[in-house]
């Protein structure tokens, strides 16, 4: 049975629970209460939460998509659409991008063609679920961008950037993720940056610990006792690989498929599983305590079997929390939970 308002590869997080993501919380040296408008604009100006307040609030009910494959239904956010917002400053016919930058230590970032921003109802959101946004998921001021994966969501909105041509944000340059972030399209992803014959001549030399290999294709091989430590291999697919005892100890495996992959005896201690799935494979002997497993898959597919875990499979007691009912409920059930 498909759910109609689930997006293709995503299942619904745990009822009211509300994950974090990214950033756990902003730079404290920089204020608040204040959101800058600026770059291509008749009237750059810095306005504060109190004018912000003062604007026509907007109502928006939506269901959020993380691009690790979690979803939350139904969540209220309250607050002042982009438009309305941006109506005073006048932008610019040349400015057809629009930037949002975050009140954080790494100046986090994110950005969309203007027109798609508009089109779409973007809210500078104040309130969630009829309570002030809380400071963890990016209150007072965070950016809600409907129908498009949560990373187009900027917490801790600082200033909005009009631009004539696009600057990639801060998860998209750093980790791939795709520009357009569809859910629908399951645009989560750009391709790979490394040629299959690369990436083949590398994974012969069964080393790839400490790489950092984007979306790779290694479907179907055998890789038997592969290193991998600390490596990053997020949304790389590894279905029906041979892996025993493969070595994934500190890995960013996000998104990365291991369907019926042999992954007997195979280390992920403190590895990033996040959106992962293991449908199908083998998980006899594997040790995956302490790995993030935030929308990790092991047993909802539909058509595909649910893995094998038993008592020698190793999972912490604190990842189970990440996981959705159904994959926690399986995994206590079956494997050597501590
Ligand atoms: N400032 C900032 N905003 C951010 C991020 C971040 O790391 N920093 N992560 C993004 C990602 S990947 C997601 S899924 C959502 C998570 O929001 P939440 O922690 O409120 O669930 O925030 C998005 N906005
Ligand atoms: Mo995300």
């Amino acid at each position: 049975m498909t759910d109609p308002r689930l997006p293709c590869g995503q299942q619904w997080a745990a009822p009211g629970k509300w994950p974090l993501v990214g950033e756990r919380w902003p730079d404290p040296a920089l204020s608040p209460t204040e959101l800058t408008i600026e770059g291509c604009c008749a009237f750059p100006q810095t306005i504060t939460l109190e004018q912000i307040a003062s604007l026509p609030p907007t109502t928006l009910t939506l269901d959020i998509h993380c691009v690790t494959r979690w979803s939350q239904k139904s969540l209220t956010f309250r607050g002042v659409l982009l438009r309305d917002l941006l109506s005073e400053s006048q932008p610019k016919p040349s400015a057809r991008f629009v930037a949002y930058i975050a009140r954080s230590t790494r100046l986090h970032s994110t950005s969309m063609p203007l027109a798609d921003a508009l089109e779409l109802g973007t809210l500078l959101a104040t309130h969630v679920d009829g309570e002030p946004i809380s400071t963890e998921h990016g209150g007072p001021l965070r950016v809600i961008t409907p129908g498009r994966y949560f990373y187009k969501s900027l917490k801790w909105l600082m200033k909005i950037e009009l631009l004539e041509e696009d600057r990639l944000g801060y998860w998209e340059a750093a980790a791939g993720y795709h520009n357009h972030a569809d859910p629908w399209l399951e645009e989560r992803y750009v391709s790979s940056s490394l040629s299959r014959a690369d990436a083949l001549a590398l994974v012969t030399s069964r080393d790839l610990s400490g790489k950092e290999l984007l979306s790779l294709d290694l479907r179907g091989h055998e890789l038997s006792h592969l290193q991998a430590v600390a490596a990053i291999l997020r949304n790389s697919n590894f279905n029906r690989c041979q892996l025993l005892a493969a070595d994934f100890s500190r890995a960013n495996l996000s998104n990365a498929t291991f369907c019926e992959a042999d992954l007997r005896g195979a280390q992920f201690r403190e590895a990033d599983l996040e959106g992962a799935s293991f449908l199908g494979a083998n998980l006899s002997g594997a040790d995956l305590r302490g790995a993030s497993l935030l929308g990790c898959t092991f047993v909802s597919g539909m058509a595909q079997p649910t893995c094998q875990i038993d008592r020698t499979t190793q999972f912490s007691a604190t990842a189970l929390n990440m996981l959705s009912t159904l994959e926690a409920e399986f995994i206590a059930a079956h494997a050597l939970v501590s």
